[in-house]
Formats: structure tokens, C-alpha cells, sequence
């Protein structure tokens, strides 16, 4: 070999020595924040785009049949009027396919002015049938709901499961061609649960959200557009596990000028079998209206909210003297100028409080 030959091959070596090295420090530092520049560092044969990732987690949690759901949040009015505020911790074991199947357990604590009250749930859902109980609930002036507290109810829900499928295959299509996050900026990696996440700080789409409300069954959708609005305008932030493109963990805030929500969503064991224990004695939605609005004051609510200054006074009159405030009537949809709705002789008030449609035949739950 020439003199020049070897200079060239040992160049040639050294420089590919260099490359293997500069490669094997970027793997080592692949999505972490590289402590003299610091830069998070990237390399782009190893890891998808984040994108991709984002699509791919989208997928991934449609397919996952169940998981553990650890949700923490935070709801604030900010009108001077209605000063509450609810803090909510729920959990839930269960999966959405087939319709809801699931465990969820859910503690809220309900501040009004200065004073705070527990109002605690849980949910058992089968395929069939869902069981709920109320385990701690507000004793409140004007309002004994005693009798309601760690009663089991039993309803079989009114959406049929060909009703669930068709809604669930339409998020389904939708997530699986739209991703829900445009992702702003990429942060170090963390270890969540014993996996190595992206993490993430995103751009929620409010135009896929404004699909994903539509595709939503029509009751559920009223009230949720006006949350909504300036939903672009925040940043949230997503954990996506790097080996399985599962979302581990979720945080943001959604406000608009009355309120503002800012949430904790931790997510994990996915796939796992949840066996759901249903009560061995449980009573009729007929039963549980009855012990709501039959003999205690449910009714009377508005009037305990009035009294300690959340502005009801519109709703707590009754124009067409049926025994039912008006904010009762714009919750069961009954005119609050006509007393008999369903003109069937019987009185709007009377109806609900024995447990009885307003709004035509039969029971008030019709979800039996
Ligand atoms: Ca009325
Ligand atoms: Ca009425
Ligand atoms: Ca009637």
C-alpha cells in the first residue's frame, strides 16, 4: 500500500470510528435533553415522527380492549354569582368496546361559597346492566337523601349495543384517520410505570373534536360545545409509551369565560382481564326515583342553593303552580307555563314525585 493509500484508510477509519461514536452518544441521549446544548436529542432512523406517534397512540387505545383510568380533576366557576367548584378523583378499570364494561369509582368534593361537601359514587357496568350507588352524599338543609345512600340501583341502558357499536366505529374511523394532538414541542422522556415515554406538549384539534361530539349521541351533545371554545387556545401535555404507543398519562385545561376544568388523566395496565362483581341485592330505577323525589325534598334543592347566594331566584319560582320549580322543569323538559305537560289530568309535580312520566305513559325511567 502507498504512503497516501494508508493516510486515506486510516482517515477513513478514524472517521467512521467518529460516526459510531457521535451514533452511539445519540442513542444513549435519544429523547433526552443533551446537558451542554441543551437540546433534546432526536434520531430520526430510530423513532417515528411525532406524528406518527401521536396516530399511532390514537390506534393503539382504540384497540385496547380494557385499562386502569386514574383521573384527577379540577372545576372552577369564575361568574362572582355561582362561585363552585368541584374536585373530582375517579378511577376506573373497564374498556368502551361492546359498550361500557367497567368499575368506576368516584369521589367529588363540591365547594359552594366556603362550605364543602363529599358527594361520592360507583358504577358497576355489565354488559347488560349497570349498578350504581351513591356511598357519601351531601347532608344538606332542606334535602334528606338519606335514603338513597348505599342503596344499589339497577338500570339496563337505553343505548342498544348496535347503537354503541355504530357510535364506537365512527370514533374509531375518525381517530384513525385524524389525529386528536398536533404536537408543539418534544420534552425529555420520562419513565412512567417502569416504560419510557415521549412526552409531549400539544395542540388539541378542535375540528376533530367538534366530529368526535357529533358522532356522540344526541342527548350527550348539548352542553358540550361551549367548553370548546377556546380549546386551541391552550397547550396540553401527552406521556405516549415509546415501546408500545400506549397513552400513559394526559394533563391540560379547557376554559371559557364562566369556567375552567384542568385535568390529570393517568392511564395504565392495559389489556388486563376486569371481572366486574355485580351487588347481590339491588333495586329498580322506579324504586330509586321514588326514594329521591317521592318522600324526601329533593325538589326543594334550588331553595338550599338560593339560600346560600348561587343565584336561582329565576328558577326557583313556579309560574304555572304545578309544584315544580322551573329549574326542575328545564330538567325533565316539561313546560313551565303549562302545569300538565302531557295534559293527561295529573300535575307535573305530582307525576315526578310519584315517580311517573310527565311527558306521557308509563314510569319516569324508562331505562328498566
Ligand atoms: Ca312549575
Ligand atoms: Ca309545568
Ligand atoms: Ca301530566
Amino acid at each position: 500500500m502507498t504512503k497516501v493509500g494508508k493516510i486515506t484508510l486510516t482517515f477513513l477509519v478514524i472517521l467512521i470510528i467518529l460516526i459510531m461514536a457521535a451514533f452511539a452518544i445519540l442513542l444513549v441521549f435519544q429523547g433526552k435533553a443533551l446537558p451542554f446544548l441543551n437540546r433534546i436529542v432526536t434520531v430520526p432512523f430510530v423513532e417515528l415522527s411525532p406524528n406518527k406517534v401521536i396516530k399511532a397512540m390514537q390506534k393503539q387505545m382504540m384497540f385496547s380492549k380494557t385499562a386502569h383510568y386514574q383521573i384527577n380533576s379540577d372545576y372552577q366557576s369564575l361568574s362572582p354569582e355561582r362561585p363552585v367548584g368541584v374536585q373530582t378523583q375517579a378511577v376506573f378499570d373497564g374498556g368502551w368496546q361492546d359498550g361500557i364494561t367497567g368499575h368506576l369509582i368516584m369521589n367529588n368534593e363540591i365547594t359552594l361559597q366556603n362550605l364543602s361537601y363529599l358527594a361520592n359514587l360507583e358504577i358497576r357496568s355489565t354488559e347488560e346492566k349497570s349498578y350504581f350507588r351513591v356511598t357519601e352524599i351531601p347532608a344538606i338543609p332542606f334535602v334528606d337523601l338519606e335514603k338513597i345512600r348505599n342503596k344499589w340501583y339497577v338500570y339496563t341502558s337505553k343505548i342498544s349495543s348496535e347503537d354503541f357499536n355504530q357510535f364506537f366505529l365512527k370514533i374509531q374511523t375518525l381517530l384513525l384517520n385524524n389525529n386528536l394532538f398536533t404536537v408543539v414541542e418534544r420534552l425529555p422522556d420520562k419513565i412512567i410505570n417502569g416504560s419510557r415515554t415521549y412526552h409531549y406538549t400539544v395542540k388539541i384539534d378542535k375540528e376533530v373534536v367538534q366530529k368526535v361530539l357529533e358522532a356522540l349521541p344526541e342527548n350527550f351533545n348539548e352542553q358540550n360545545n361551549n367548553l370548546l371554545e377556546q380549546l386551541d387556545k391552550k397547550f396540553w401535555e401527552v406521556w405516549i409509551g415509546k415501546k408500545d404507543r400506549h397513552l400513559y398519562k394526559l394533563t391540560g385545561e379547557l376554559k371559557n369565560k364562566n369556567a375552567q376544568i384542568s385535568f390529570e388523566v393517568g392511564v395504565s395496565q392495559f389489556n388486563k382481564v376486569v371481572t366486574i362483581e355485580e351487588p347481590s341485592e339491588s333495586y329498580s330505577m322506579i324504586e330509586f326515583s321514588l326514594d329521591l323525589f317521592g318522600n324526601t325534598n329533593f325538589l326543594e334543592l334550588p331553595l338550599f342553593g338560593y339560600s346560600v347566594g348561587i343565584d336561582t331566584k329565576d328558577l326557583i319560582e313556579d309560574a304555572d303552580e304545578d309544584g315544580l320549580y322551573t329549574i326542575w322543569e328545564n330538567v325533565f323538559k316539561t313546560d313551565p307555563d303549562n302545569p300538565d305537560t302531557d295534559g293527561d289530568g295529573y300535575l307535573d309535580g305530582e307525576e315526578i314525585r310519584n315517580g311517573y312520566n310527565p311527558k306521557g305513559k308509563g314510569k319516569l325511567f324508562n331505562i328498566e
